[in-house]
């Protein structure tokens, strides 16, 4: 059996299972891959020659097809850099074929350009791996299976191919044959059954608290019902800004005067958390101060573990299992809500409150980690209420975001799509711009503070004799043209508020291309904190006036 044909059949029969989108990135071990995958009308191909941006583009792909994606590309380092994209989709439960071509197992270890152990490159965070070859086709029926069912996942299919790459016979009877190896997630050992629930001995109306972090709109979709009833019946819901939940929630941040009471009245009898990680560190921090046996973390698909450490318990199942067995009445901790108007100069928060109130209500969002998604859970009352958000919080730093939101806008082509991120994230990622085809339904809004803002913000860098902008900020001077003149992007560059406002007016909101916001960074700390404290202040009134 020949290369071409082994290639050959796993595309047909992905195609057979639903496959319609694969991520190429060029190169000639996977030649036959691309050669098979060219002659399938029914799969879009898209090209991006950096694979790290290939896979989060796939990523943004399929989280918006919600179906697997492929992604291709050739032996050595080129597999390696999917990692950071194979961890997020784990994470978020995102399923992606990640088929990397191989050379023939006897030039492993023997000095040869592009070879390596591929076999073993994502253990920990993929949902299973399957290593291919002439003699053992393995299983494409098996792989797609596995990508989707449960919570979906990324699945690495490793496919050694011998030369000739880009002849032989096409066609050859293959049988599957079983060559997969499954990792298990995580299991902490601490799932209990719901029936643990009356052993806590709650109040006939408990005070109950429930906090939804970072997570997918499956995810969301099957909790929204379930949270308005639970608001409904008298319990406090905190979402956070990833977590698509939080329209419905009650507050953006822990009030100060909620975290200072002691008294029993009120003090949570049980504290939900559901979904991953939520960016207000005393949510969490809230969490934990009480005793664990009244935190429990409900897992919706029973894969991921617990969450609070070292007591807490973990409940896995569906939502109506678990709403249902919550008692019928709660009593309301007395927390009121609050709203922001942020004042001050021209800053990175004024300049993001002005974008907010420009964005149209239909569109998709979807912010950076580091300050940008910070901003926008702190203004998150200035949002228009049908906004889609996205961010991948699930272990990504600033690495993926523009390449995911590529992928997300090429998936859903009638929609407007917009990207808030910082200049030192841009930069980081800006091969995203390489892809083909290119998105014409998405603009990019970037902030550029010279270098990472939130190391300014953060008092740790600070607090030492070091040259914090250089290691920390890693500050930096100049623009953005040269990128969109590299990538033929439309480019637009504002300085002040009036300018911001002239060019969301004009362009009647954000338009596709690049729009570079220049902020002081001085300005950009004061803003910040002030903002926060005029919050808290306001907050405390509203709290005491209710007392
Ligand atoms: C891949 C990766 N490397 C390093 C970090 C550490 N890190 C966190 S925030 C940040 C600076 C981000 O700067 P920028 O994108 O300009 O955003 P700003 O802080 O100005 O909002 C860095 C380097 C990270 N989150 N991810």
């Amino acid at each position: 059996m020949k290369s071409l044909a082994l290639a050959h059949w796993w595309i047909r029969e992905l195609r057979a299972c639903g496959l319609r989108e694969v991520v190429v990135s060029p190169g000639s071990r996977s030649a036959p891959l691309i050669l098979a995958l060219e002659s399938e009308p029914k799969i879009a191909l898209y090209v991006q020659p950096d694979e790290r941006s290939a896979a989060f583009l796939a990523l943004g792909l399929s989280r918006q097809a919600g179906r697997p994606v492929g992604l291709v590309c050739t032996s050595g380092s080129a597999g390696l850099n999917y990692a950071p994209a194979l961890a997020e989709a784990y994470q978020q439960g995102v399923s992606l074929l990640a088929i990397t071509a191989d050379r023939p197992l006897r030039f492993v270890g023997a000095y040869e350009g592009q070879t390596l152990w591929q076999e073993e490159f994502y253990a920990g965070f993929i949902k299973g791996r399957m290593a291919v070859c002439e003699s053992n086709p393995g299983n494409p029926k098996e792989a797609w299976a596995l990508s989707t069912q449960g919570m979906p996942g990324p699945v690495h299919i490793n496919m050694r191919f011998e030369e000739p790459l880009y002849g032989g016979a096409l066609e050859q009877p293959l049988e599957p044959t079983l060559s997969q190896a499954l990792f298990s997630r995580f299991d902490f050992g601490k799932t209990r059954p719901l029936d643990a629930l009356k052993t806590l001995d709650l109040p006939a109306r408990p005070k109950v608290v429930i906090l939804a972090g970072h997570m997918g709109p499956q995810q969301a979709q099957a909790l929204l019902p379930w949270i308005l009833e639970f608001k409904k019946r008298g319990g406090l819901f905190w979402g956070d800004v990833s977590s698509q939940l939080w329209p419905y929630s009650s507050q953006a941040q822990l009030p100060d005067w909620l975290w200072e009471q002691t008294e029993e009245k009120n003090r949570p009898q049980l504290l939900v958390s559901m979904g991953g990680s939520v960016i207000p560190r005393r949510w969490e921090a809230y969490f934990e101060r009480f005793p664990n046996q009244t935190t429990v973390h409900v897992d919706l698909f029973g894969e991921k573990g617990y969450r609070f450490r070292p007591d807490g318990w973990c409940w896995t199942g569906s939502p109506a299992g678990f709403f249902e067995s919550l008692p019928q009445e709660m009593e309301a901790l007395n927390c009121p809500a609050w709203n922001a108007e942020p004042g001050g100069g021209w800053s990175d928060v004024t300049a993001t409150a002005e974008l907010l109130r420009g964005l149209p209500g239909d569109s998709v969002f979807h912010l950076a980690n580091s300050m940008g998604v910070r901003y926008v859970h702190a203004l998150q009352d200035l949002l228009p209420k049908g906004i889609e958000l996205w961010c991948n919080r699930g272990v990504s730093g600033i690495d993926g975001t523009l390449s995911t939101a590529v992928g997300q806008a090429l998936a859903q082509p009638n929609k407007w799509h917009v990207v808030l991120m910082g200049d030192l994230a841009l930069n980081y990622d800006c091969n995203a711009m390489l892809s083909q085809p290119r998105p014409n339904n998405l603009g990019v809004v970037v902030l550029n503070n010279g270098g990472g803002q939130i190391f300014r913000n953060l008092p740790g860098p600070k607090s030492r004799s070091m040259d914090a902008e250089t290691y920390f900020v890693a500050a930096r001077e100049g623009d953005f043209e040269w990128l969109a003149r590299r990538n033929a992007w439309a480019y637009h560059c504002v300085q002040d508020l009036g300018e911001l406002r002239a060019f969301l007016h004009q362009s009647k909101g954000i338009v596709a291309g690049l729009l570079e916001i220049k902020t002081e960074a001085q300005a950009n700390t004061e803003a910040w904190a002030g903002l926060l404290s005029e919050r808290r202040a306001a907050w405390n009134q509203a709290a005491r006036g209710r007392d």
